[in-house]
């Protein structure tokens, strides 16, 4: 499944990085997409939205 979330701190490829870790952290073989720009992360993953939220959450950034 894909999730789609708005994380409006996402400011630099940093923000990208320290996300992707979280995310995969859950889901080791989550595909993640973020974009800076646009704020707009999306996860491919099994995992539940939940957790994908929780850990996105606890890296330290808003999901809206
Ligand atoms: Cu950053």
């Amino acid at each position: 499944m894909t999730l789609e979330f708005n994380v409006p701190d996402l400011a630099c490829s940093a923000c990208v990085e320290t996300v992707t870790q979280a995310v995969q952290a859950v889901d080791g073989s989550a595909q993640v997409s973020a974009d800076p720009k646009t704020k707009h992360v999306s996860i491919v993953t099994q995992a539940a939205q939940a957790d994908i939220r929780a850990a996105i959450t606890h890296a330290g950034y808003t999901v809206a």
